[in-house]
This record gives structure tokens, C-alpha cells and sequence, in this order.
């Protein structure tokens, strides 16, 4: 079973002035009929600047089944 999204990690960079950034992760779309899927997105501080609050840190993202039984 191949997974149904491409994995990605990237660097963020926020300006002073942004408090959100979309990232687009793709859906690898098929028709087998499966479980749903979960991955997880997770942010990782690597900035030395300690005013910095990353929260959540993570979110987890279903990816549903759409395909019938065959
Ligand atoms: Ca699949
Ligand atoms: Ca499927």
C-alpha cells in the first residue's frame, strides 16, 4: 500500500507582522478501497528568539476513504 500524501518537510519563515502560513500537502488520489489514513503535521522551533510560542505544535490530518467496496 502506497500512502496517500506526499511527505514534506520545509522551512517556515515567519515575519513580524504573520502569525499563520498554509502549506499545501498533496493528496495521493485512487480509487482501492482502503482505511482512512492519518498523518500528522508537526512544527519544530528552530529560531533563537525566545518570545517565540509554537502552539499546537502539531495537528493531525485524516485523509477519509471516498472509494466503495469492490
Ligand atoms: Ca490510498
Ligand atoms: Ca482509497
Amino acid at each position: 500500500m502506497s500512502p496517500d500524501f506526499t511527505a514534506l518537510a520545509m522551512d517556515l519563515t515567519f515575519s513580524a507582522s504573520v502569525s499563520s502560513i498554509s502549506v499545501d500537502v498533496s493528496i495521493n488520489n485512487d480509487t482501492i478501497d482502503e482505511l482512512d489514513e492519518l498523518f500528522r503535521a508537526v512544527l519544530a522551533l528552530v529560531s533563537d528568539v525566545d518570545r517565540v510560542e509554537v502552539a499546537p505544535a502539531s495537528a493531525d490530518i485524516l485523509i477519509i476513504d471516498d472509494d466503495g467496496e469492490p
